[in-house]
């Protein structure tokens, strides 16, 4: 349910009863993200102002020691999810192994477990590109009372409950799925609130942007070098534009909104793919999927794959549904043609 300049926090309160869980910790939760968000927009945009205000390592007008931002963005995200006491345990690209909560009252009865990716596309930021956090909510699978395992946090996409990126972008936004559809949330700097400015967002079935680094082009497997050939032959209503920014939420952000296809394969340089499945793969499938789009890996669907590792990448194939068919395509050909 929406409503045009509603706000992200009454939106998260008229749609709490459609969620089957709704206690109250899930808005909560989103709530605590909001804060987080807009604390880490603050410092993002900020940045070019480093050479004033002093680089990484040094200490900045303030005084205070100046952090790279994605370690900024990954010890705000974890402060404001621990001192709110609503989850308990949190997992971070910028973490080697994820946080146990213990909750106030010692018997850790949070339910909900968070994976972010606290800023990326950070190397984005020294060129004043724009960079985001993502995050995936899922309940814990293990007791509520007793500290999470590894096994809360290796839950395949499907189980997840909700997901979201924030990009800090021209304008920062605020992009969730609690699996009720896709919804985008813009913030008005003047006044620190975000607004419902995107409701129902979808991905349209077709696209004619194709966005992967071509510079990786040798590299790649046989089905997605047919794939970005077929893209540029002039037939139909090609040959697509190319689009990469280099910061998966910015490239996924305008596919959705425009129609169009993000892929990192895996390659002779990166063998299994670059991209993370638990905190980045996984929540974009979910938004991608709520959105009326498709996320693959080339052969089976993001959101099916069972987790090994935390840190494990798998290759993306993410977007305009009949683009990610096409090039599923592609890659099914081409394994049939080496087999
Ligand atoms: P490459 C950023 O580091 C990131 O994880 C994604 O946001 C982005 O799409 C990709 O990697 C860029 O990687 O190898 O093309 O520079």
């Amino acid at each position: 349910m929406s409503r045009k300049n509603q706000t992200l926090g009454e939106f998260i309160i008229e749609n709490q009863q459609a969620f089957k869980y709704s206690s109250g910790e899930l808005s909560r939760l989103i709530n605590s993200i909001r804060l987080a968000a807009k604390v880490v927009n603050h410092e993002v945009n900020k940045a070019g102002l480093v050479d004033i205000l002093g680089a990484a390592g040094d200490t900045n007008i303030q005084g205070e020691d100046q952090q790279k931002l994605d370690v900024y963005a990954n010890k705000k995200f974890i402060q404001t999810l621990t001192k709110r006491n609503i989850v308990c345990g949190i997992a971070s690209e910028e973490e080697d192994d994820f946080i146990a909560i213990n909750s106030q009252d010692e018997n850790h009865g949070n339910k909900y477990i968070v994976l972010i990716d606290p800023l990326d596309g950070s190397s984005n930021i020294d060129v004043n590109v724009s960079v985001g956090t993502i995050f995936s909510i899922y309940r814990r699978v293990t007791p509520v009372g007793t500290a999470v395992t590894i096994e809360d946090f290796l839950q395949k996409g499907s189980q997840q409950v909700a997901a979201g990126y924030i990009v800090y972008g021209t304008s920062t936004m605020i992009v969730y799925t609690t699996g009720h559809g896709v919804n985008g949330f813009t913030l008005n700097p003047a006044i620190g609130t975000f607004y419902l400015s995107h409701p129902n967002m979808e991905f349209p079935a077709d696209g004619k942007i194709y966005s992967v680094n071509e510079g990786n082009y040798i590299h790649f497997p046989q089905g997605i070098k047919s794939y970005i050939k077929y893209c540029q032959m002039e037939e139909g209503d090609r040959p697509y534009t190319s689009r990469y920014i280099g910061s998966l939420v910015s490239d996924f952000h305008r596919n959705m909104i425009k129609g169009g296809i993000y892929i990192y394969p895996k390659s002779s340089k990166n063998y299994e793919g670059k991209l993370r499945l638990l905190y980045e793969c996984n929540p974009m499938a979910f938004i991608a999927e709520q959105a009326k789009g498709k996320a693959s890996d080339g052969f089976n669907r993001i959101m099916d794959i069972e987790p090994t590792e935390l840190h494990q990448r798998v290759p993306f194939i993410c977007g305009s549904r009949n683009m990610v068919d096409k090039a599923e395509e592609f890659m099914r050909n081409a394994r049939t043609l080496n087999s």
